[in-house]
This record gives C-alpha cells, structure tokens and sequence, in this order.
C-alpha cells in the first residue's frame, strides 16, 4: 500500500447527479484520487463491500482501476465489478441491493456527452442503492477541501474481460456480467410472455441506446428474450464517445428516432435512453409522449404488470414535474409527494414505503424495484400495458387526457450562459417573489410565489432554493430553476404547465398551448435583458 500526499482540488463539489467536470480535469493529476479518497474517508471502507462499474465513456476503464487499487489499499473486502467496468446505472443500484453491498461507485456523467474533450463524472451510492443524499455529498465535498493524502496499492491492472474471480492484494475482485441480473429482475416485473405474443404477433419497436450503455440490456432483453425483431436496437454498442451523440433521450437529440417514428412507415412503439440508461424517452407511432405524461399513464396502468399488480403504495415527483401524475394519485386514492429534482430526494420514500413509483420531467421514471431512475423498466412498463391493452400509444394517451384532462408541459433550456448572468437573473426574480401575488402578467393572474423548500418527510431533512415557482390564478404555473450537472457555464431550466380540463382543447400543440404562460415567463424573469436570448437551445 502507498500513501501519496495531495492537496485540495477546489471544485469538487457533487451536482445534482454526483461530480462532473470535463474529462480532461478529471484525468489531471490526482483529481479522481482525491475524490475517491474523498468518498472512502466519508463512508468507510474497512472490510466493505462495494460495487463499480460505469457507462463505458472514455476513461472508464482507467478509472475503473485506480478505483479498484485504491479500494484495495482503503481496506475494501470486496468489489462486485462489471465486466469490462460496465454497469448501467439501475443494474449498479440492483447489485448493491442484491449482494447486501455497502454501496458502490458509478463512473458516469449520464446525459452529458463523453470523450476525451466531453464529459466524465462520479458518484456514490448507498446501501440502499440509491444516490447519496445531500448530507453524505456535502461531507465528502467538504473532505475534499482538507485532504491531504490517499491509499492506493502498486499493481497490474485487473483483468476486467473475464468473468470470475480474482485478487488485488487483500481484495476480492468480483468481475459479474452486468445484464444477467438485471434482465432476470425485469422478468420478475413484467408479463414477458404477453409482451413476446406482442412481438410474434408482429408489433414492431425501435429502441435507440443512442451508443450509450444500455445496448448490451436492450438487446438481451427486447431482441433474445422478448422475441422482438433482429435489429430492432439501434445504437447498441456503447462507444468511448458515444459515437459522437449526445446521449440524452429527447427529441432534439433522439431527432433521427423521432423522424422515424413521425414517418410513413412508423414503428408502432420506438423509445431511446441516455448515456448510463437511467434515463428513457417513448414515443408512439406519430406521437411523442411527454416524460410527464408518461410518469401519469404508468402509474395509472401499473396494476396491469405482475410485479405492481397488488398497486401502488404512492406516487412521487420531481416540483418541476407536472401534476399529471397527482390527478391520477387522487384517483387511485393514494399518496403523492412533490421533491427537489434529482433522483436522491425519492430514496427516503421508497424505503419507507411510502411510494412505488416516482418520476422526473427529465426522461427519468422508476420503481421501488431499485434506487435510481430506470429506463429500461420504463421502457417495459409501456410493452407490458400495451400487450395488455392491445391499443396504440395515441389511443392510451387520448383515453388518458379524457378521464384526467391533460397537463400541457415544456421545458425550456437556455445552455452555456455565462454563470454570474445567470446568477444575476436568478436572483432578482427571488427578489420580486414577495410582491409578485395579485400581479396580472400576460392576462394570467399570479396566486403564489416561492422558491422550493423540500422537508423530507421521512427524516425531516430541509432542502432550500430548490427552484422558483410562480403558481398562476388559472392552475398554469413557471417554475425556473439553474442546472446542476452541466460543467461549462449556467444552464437555465424554464419549466411550463397549463391544465386543460377537456372535453375541448385537449389535442393542441404543447407549445401553443403554453404561449401566455411562456409570454409570462419571459416578462416576469427578464430571461432577454439577463441573457440576451430568447429563444431556447433545447425544447422538450
Ligand atoms: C438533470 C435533470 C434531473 C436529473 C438529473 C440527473 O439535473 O433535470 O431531473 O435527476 O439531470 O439525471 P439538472 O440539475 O441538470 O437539471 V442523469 O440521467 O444526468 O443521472
Ligand atoms: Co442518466
């Protein structure tokens, strides 16, 4: 074992989704040490067991290693490893839980493109198997402004191409394939033979894993177990740089799905999911689902898969979510609970048992099945409706608008703003909020104005300045809010929603039907005078 002296690294500070910084920062000299150390010194790895793995983006697989020596030379007992470190975030989350781990590292920085020049990122996950909550994030960021040294121990790196088990000084290496697991875990949820007699019956799917890590899970699943078509996964290499894309499922950068699905010869069901497949984006034949809308129809029709058949014990979403979802909550007579975005907020209601199903406007929708956001499940949940239903997606959605009326819902990214233009904006809206009630702006009447503050309702945990939200006279609502995952710059959130109560006015263009609200949004925040833009870099 060897001590290595450091000094603190100013910046790593956990996001929404762990720490992300460009690859090249992350490979400067001692940067990913510091951190890992960061984490060891926070959780403790003296005889533990953890589990790593990550979505195969450039640098990976050097990480992996540092990551297995340093565990190694922290006293680690054991690390469940993906083969080839390739572990999609849920898969990761289901072998802590699986193997009763103490946690375990993802080397991923999800959505964000990946490459020598993009993108790369870390986080830590609980026993529970699910992200760190604030506490433990602040702490290890607040180690890695003391450090002063790390452990690692001198070695050959880990043959990680061969399942099986091997040693590295004192530990055991556990390299397990990262699908078999999983894809037995979805065949315990969902009605595999009903989706296959889809499938024969010649239902026809597109599923791009957009080069990310979900290639190897769809394909075993969809094309070898589920029956469907050769060919049907698009995309399913994971690639270094993910080929060049931008692994994030949604409609500007999924565009060549959505062309397809839009075009004369349509799949009946196409879907896509981001870099580390935690994320999902569906669409029907001719028409897109929004992440919103979808978070709604599966919790409406979850009861129609084997493994919710017994119902849901409740529902959660992110602020910014719309409310689609607390419509059908009423209907079902169970719970629902509003949290701040980032998948690390529902983990207290899934272990306490307070809600199945939890989603995010962000393409991420989820179980009690793991921790994390789960494309994939999502993406089976729909198959599994659909064979039960027999009807098309724009059927099941019309179906839905009719009976619970229709949240229309956008959000608006603004991307690579300077910070303190941000910042600036940011905080002059909080600044008006007190006064904003009664105000009429664009024709809609402001009832409340705040900015989120989140009481865990499981631990009493305060989250502030979640996000600030305009709540209209009418039901409509802004919500703005600064990424935390990006690495360049600010990126500005503008959330929008309008209730349409139907029968009328339910089949408009979301981006029509939000036009006051958008108009009122631009006013009330200055989003020009701040930022010089008006017109968004990413609509979905
Ligand atoms: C974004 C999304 C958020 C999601 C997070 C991580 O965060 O808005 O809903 O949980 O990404 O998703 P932000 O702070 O940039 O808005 V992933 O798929 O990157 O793990
Ligand atoms: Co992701």
């Amino acid at each position: 074992m060897t001590t290595i002296s450091t000094q603190p690294i100013a910046g790593q500070k956990p996001g929404t989704s762990g720490l992300r910084k460009k690859t090249p920062v992350f490979m400067g000299p001692h940067y990913l040490e510091n951190f890992v150390q960061a984490i060891f010194d926070v959780v403790g790895a003296q005889g533990k067991t953890f589990v790593l793995g990550g979505d195969g983006r450039y640098f990976n697989d050097r990480a992996a290693q540092v990551i297995l020596r340093m565990a190694a030379a922290n006293g680690a007992a054991r690390v469940i490893i993906g083969q080839g470190a390739i572990l999609s975030t849920p898969a990761a989350s289901h072998l802590i839980r699986l193997n009763r781990t103490d946690g375990g590292i993802i080397m991923s920085a999800s959505h964000n493109p990946g490459g020598p020049t993009e993108d790369f990122g870390v986080k830590f996950n609980m026993p529970n198997g699910g992200p760190a909550p604030e506490a433990v994030t602040e702490a290890m960021y607040k180690r890695t402004t003391e450090i002063s040294e790390y452990h690692i121990v001198e070695s050959q790196d880990v043959n990680l191409s061969v399942i099986g088990r091997s040693q590295l000084g004192d530990m055991i290496v556990d390299v397990v394939d990262p699908v078999a697991d999983y894809a037995l875990l979805m065949e315990s949820l969902f009605d595999f033979p009903a989706i296959a007699a889809m499938f024969k019956g010649g239902f026809r799917m597109r599923m791009d894993s957009m080069c990310a890590v979900t290639g190897p899970y769809a394909v075993e699943i969809l094309e070898k177990r589920l029956g469907a078509a050769p060919g049907t996964c698009i995309n399913a290499t994971p690639l270094p740089d993910f080929g060049g894309m931008h692994p994030d499922p949604n409609p500007t950068w999924a565009k060549a799905l959505m062309d397809e699905m839009f075009s004369a010869n349509a799949p009946d069901f196409g879907a896509a999911s981001d870099g580390d497949g935690d994320r999902n984006m569906v669409v029907g034949a001719g028409i897109y689902v929004s992440p919103s809308d979808s978070l709604a129809v599966l919790a409406a029709n979850a009861h129609l898969a084997p493994g919710y058949k017994a119902g849901l014990k409740g529902v959660a979403r992110s602020m910014p979510t719309s409310a689609a979802v607390d419509r059908v909550a009423v209907s079902l007579g169970i719970a629902s609970y509003e949290t701040p975005t980032g998948w690390k907020f529902f983990g207290n209601l899934l272990d306490a048992g307070r809600a199945t199903i939890c989603g995010e406007e962000s393409f991420g929708t989820g179980s009690d099945h793991v921790r994390e956001k789960d494309g994939l499940w999502a993406i089976l949940l729909w198959l599994n409706i659909l064979a039960v239903r027999q009807q098309s997606v724009a059927a099941i959605l019309a179906e839905h608008w009719a009976k619970f009326g229709r949240n229309y819902y956008s959000r608006h990214d603004f991307e690579a703003i300077a910070s303190d233009k941000a910042d600036a904006m940011i905080a002059g809206l909080r600044a008006k909020l007190p006064n904003l009630p009664g105000e009429a702006v664009e024709g809609l009447y402001v009832q409340a104005a705040d900015d989120f503050a989140y009481a865990d309702p499981v631990d009493g945990s305060i989250s502030k300045a979640q996000g600030v939200r305009i709540l209209f006279e009418d039901g409509s609502r802004i919500v703005l809010r600064l990424s935390g995952t990006g690495t360049e710059g600010a990126t500005l959130r503008l959330y929008l929603e309008r209730y349409a109560e139907g029968p009328d006015g339910l089949d408009l263009d979301p981006q029509d039907a939000l036009a006051p609200v958008i108009r009122a949004a631009h006013a009330l925040a200055g989003i020009e005078g701040y930022i010089g833009r008006v017109t968004p870099d990413v609509i979905t």
